[in-house]
Formats: C-alpha cells, structure tokens, sequence
C-alpha cells in the first residue's frame, strides 16, 4: 500500500491562525483527504512550536507565565483548526513530555558522536528568527523579515558541526533534483551550500533565557528552539510507536512557506544526517499571501482570519479560493474582489448552476428517478463522458506535482462541458415531445454522472459541498472513493435522487 506522511510547520503561539497558516493547512488537508480517500495510508501532523526567545517574550508583555500562554494559544490553535475542519492525525506541542524527552535523547546521541561541541561566540541575533544572521544576510544592517536591527551576542554555547555534513548535502540535492521543490527554493538553498555554512549555535544559557528544553549533558543550558522544533517530525511517529515510525518516515513531506526554508532546506536535513537518519522524501515550499497588495500584519488590521472567512462565505469557498488562487511555489494576493469573482464564476454558476439545473429537471420531469442511458450511445455523451475521464487524469498528474490549482481549473473545464451539454441536448425543449421523454431521461443519467465524478474529484478540495452533492444524489458514501466506477454504472434506472438545495448562493 502506498503510504504519505504529511507535515505542516509547528506554529509559534505568539499569535492566532490567519490567512497564512491556514493555507498551510488547506494544501495539506487537501493533499491527506486526496491520498487518503485513493487507499494511500496517510499520516497528517500539525502541531504548536512553544518555546524560545519569543514566546518568553510573549507571555511576559501578556503578563501570563509561558506556560499559561502556551496552553491557551495551543488550545486556540487545535480549536480553529477542528472547527476549519482540518483532518490531521496527531497535534504535536513541543512542550509535550515525549517530545522533550526525544530532544533530549538525540541531543545526546550526537554529542556522543562528537557533532556537539562546546565553543565561545560572539553573533548578530534576531529574536523574531530566533536565529543569528551574517552581516551578509542582513539588509542595511536589519533582518530582512521583521526589519530590526539584531543584537549583539557574546556568549558560551554549545554548537552542532553543520558543516561537516555540507557537502553530503549538497550532494544528495544533486542526486535527487525534487528533494527541494520547486525548483527555485532548491537553488536557493544549493546557493547557501556553496557559501560557507558555519557551524549552528544550537544552545542558550538559562542566564538568558529559561523557557526550553534543557541541554542533558549541561544543565546550565537549553535547546536552541530551531534544534526543538524541527525534532517534532519524528518525535510525533516516535510517540505513535515504532512500527509508525519506521513505516511513515522514509515517506515524510514537509510543507511550510517560504519564510523558513532554511531551518528546513539546510539545518534538517545536517541534523538528520548527524542522528544517522535518512532524509525526508520532500520539501515542498510555498510562497507568501499579501492583503490587496500588502504585507499582513496587525498593525495595518488587515489580518484575515479563517474563522471569520467561515462565517463570512463557508469554509469550502475560502478553501476553493486559496487554492485556485495561487501557484504552489509563488506568492499570491488576497483580494475581495476576486474572492467574489471567483466564487460567482466558478462555484455559483458552473458548479452550483450545474447541481441545481440538472436536480431540478430530474424533480420536475421524473419525480427524482432515474431513467435508463441511450443505447447506443450518442457522440455528445462519449464526448462528456469522456471529459471527465479526461479531467481525472488531469486531477491525478497535477496533484503529484503539487499544482492544485490546476487540478481545480481541469474540474471546473468538465462541469463548464456538463453545463454546455444541457444547452447543447436542451433536455427543456425535447421534454415538450413525449417520444423524445427517453432521451431527456438519458441526458439527465448523463449529467447526474457528471455530478458524480465531479464531486468525486473534487472532495478532496471541497469537502463539505461534496458530501451535500453526494446527500442529493442520494449515494452511498462508498461511492464517493469508487474511482473506477465506470460511467454509466452509478445510478440504476429506479433509484431517487433528491430535490435540488442551493449549495453556492451567488454574492453580491
Ligand atoms: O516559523 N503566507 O512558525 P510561524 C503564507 N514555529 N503562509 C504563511 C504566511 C503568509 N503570509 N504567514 C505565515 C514558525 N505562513 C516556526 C516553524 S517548524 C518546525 C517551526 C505560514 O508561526 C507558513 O506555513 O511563524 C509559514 O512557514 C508558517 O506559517 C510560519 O509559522
């Protein structure tokens, strides 16, 4: 059985789901029904990063202990996914005692193997990364991200020797061209490789900061959160058991944004190679969401929030628009206008209209029942027939290279071809004829089938919409993961489907 492991990145608790980490969170919810509903064996993680620098700093101007504030913002978390309906099989918190407790023992599984050292240093740090820069990498002297000038830190540390494994890296990234993807974050990271990378400052004395996970061979320190967070990928699988582990990690994909493709694209995989590990499968990058043109942030009040797009449009048309909006990979930009666009184009007036014409007829002219296909089979229900074979291949191939957008845009071509089918065979005119009443039966079987494979393909994408389409069609859930039901085998001529309900009203 084919088998995917799916991760997200672990989010920091200094703040609430939003537009970007919900995207996140769409993509890979899309891909784990996708897999899960072909027989793939699937494990979804997510999970809260929750300690370092930030979060101490966090609770402190929050007035709370971090505990305190990482149980209320990991809580909040969970919750808004549960309530987005976000399937993943395991929430992770780095402050969970399994996980700590795995830290810690790969901590000192490299330590013994001598790829932990103890040095003094001196480094440019920015809190918001939770990392030292190079002067190289600062624009006019301040982080790039957040646009501060980072401190100056002089201290005593403990440092994992990264280097050592440079070359190995680059190397593999040679050997297996799609490690990275797309493209241009392998090339970005293979241009880290080829500059000097340094060894990585993997610890903090508690003089400075006490919220992480103690150093087992020094109890003067704590873990650098970045040596912490990144562990929660096998920490998760080491927790499920063994056999979970060893089954789901040679399978893993990463999926995070752009922002941390470092952490991901250069100190993972050295770290993995320290711990004697194999690599993960994937890192797949996506690009960021701007607000009508700009940055979100809170101080502009243009932070988009995926409980209130719920209230606002339903969670299925937020998720169609995120994915039919962007390119895996690139930047994209969030604008009212065409949310409204694209859900009146496309999921009011192809699919919608669709769903409703073709229910509505059925109601109207064979009280809900369905009638036998046309023997032999007329070009125009080859040819639509035919359309959606077509679209499910497409599905198939733009899914394994990530273009989810391209997979939606396939679908909606098929229902555009269902809904000129009814202008093209006008099943309203020929109804007037009771010798034609056979063939009108016929068309209706016909476009009930193009509901079918529509809603099969699309619910991955849109789940909620398809198992109200499925609930009209009045089928089994069963049906809904028969992918290679051929046409025409769905609907016996007898069976009832239901009276149209509108799923997509249009917006004004
Ligand atoms: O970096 N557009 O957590 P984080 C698209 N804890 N995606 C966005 C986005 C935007 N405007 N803003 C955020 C961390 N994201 C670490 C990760 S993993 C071991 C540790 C998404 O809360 C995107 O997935 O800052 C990005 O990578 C993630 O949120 C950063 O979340």
């Amino acid at each position: 059985m084919p088998r995917i492991y799916i991760t997200t990145p672990i989010y920091y608790v200094n703040g609430d789901p939003h537009l970007g980490s919900a995207y996140t969170m769409l993509i890979t919810d899309t891909l784990a029904r996708y897999y899960r509903a072909r027989g793939w064996e699937t494990f979804y993680l997510t999970g809260t990063d929750e300690h370092g620098d930030k979060i101490a700093q966090a609770a402190a101007e929050a007035g709370m202990s971090p505990k305190e504030l990482t149980d209320r913002v990991s809580t909040a978390f969970r919750a808004a996914w549960d309530t987005c309906d976000i399937t993943y099989d395991h929430f992770i918190r780095t402050t969970d005692p399994y996980h700590i407790r795995y830290v810690q023992e790969l901590l000192t599984k490299v330590y013994e193997t001598g790829d932990i050292f103890f040095d003094r240093y001196s480094g440019l740090y920015c809190v918001g990364c939770e990392r030292f820069y190079t002067q190289k990498e600062l624009r006019d002297g301040k982080c790039p991200d957040h646009l501060t000038e980072p401190k100056l830190i002089e201290e005593e540390n403990y440092f994992f020797r990264m280097s050592k494994y440079q070359e190995r890296l680059l190397r593999h990234i040679e050997a297996h061209p799609d490690f990275i993807r797309p493209e241009g974050f392998k090339n970005e990271v293979v241009a880290m490789l080829r500059e000097p990378l340094g060894d990585l400052c993997i610890s903090r004395p508690k003089s400075r900061l006490t919220w992480g996970i103690e150093i087992p061979f020094d109890q003067r320190y704590v873990t650098y959160v970045w040596f912490d967070a990144l562990i929660n990928y096998l920490s998760a699988l080491k927790y499920k058991g063994e056999d979970v582990f060893t089954k789901f990690w040679p399978e893993a994909q990463h999926f995070i944004g752009k922002d941390i493709l470092k952490p991901h694209g250069v100190f993972w995989p050295t770290m993995l190679m320290a711990a004697g590990l194999p690599l993960y499968k994937h890192l797949n990058v996506h690009g960021f969401w701007t607000v009508e043109g700009q940055k979100m942030s809170k101080s502009l009040g243009n932070v988009i929030s995926p409980l209130a797009m719920k209230e606002k449009i339903g969670l299925d048309a937020f998720r169609y628009f995120l994915l039919r909006e962007s390119v895996f990979g690139q930047d994209a930009d969030f604008r009212e206008e065409s949310l409204t666009a694209r859900y009146n184009a496309d999921l009011a007036n192809n699919l919608g209209n669709l769903v409703n014409r073709t229910l509505a007829m059925q109601e109207r002219y064979f009280k809900g029942v369905v009638q036998p296909l046309s023997d032999p089979v007329p070009e125009l229900d080859q040819r639509l027939a035919a359309t959606f074979a077509q679209a499910a291949t497409e599905v198939e191939h733009h899914v394994a290279n990530l273009a989810l957008s391209r997979a939606l845009e396939a679908i909606f071509r098929a229902t555009d071809q269902a809904n000129k089918y009814i202008t093209e065979t006008a099943p309203f005119t020929l109804v007037k004829d009771p010798a034609s009443l056979p063939r009108v039966g016929a068309v209706l079987h016909n476009l009930l089938e193009a509901l079918r494979v529509a809603a099969q393909l699309l619910s991955p994408f849109l789940p909620d919409a398809c198992a109200k389409i499925f609930a009209l069609l009045n089928l089994p859930a069963e049906q809904i993961r028969a992918y290679d039901l051929p046409w025409g085998k769905a609907f016996v001529p007898g069976h009832a489907v239901q009276k149209p309900q509108p799923l997509f009203p249009r917006l004004v």
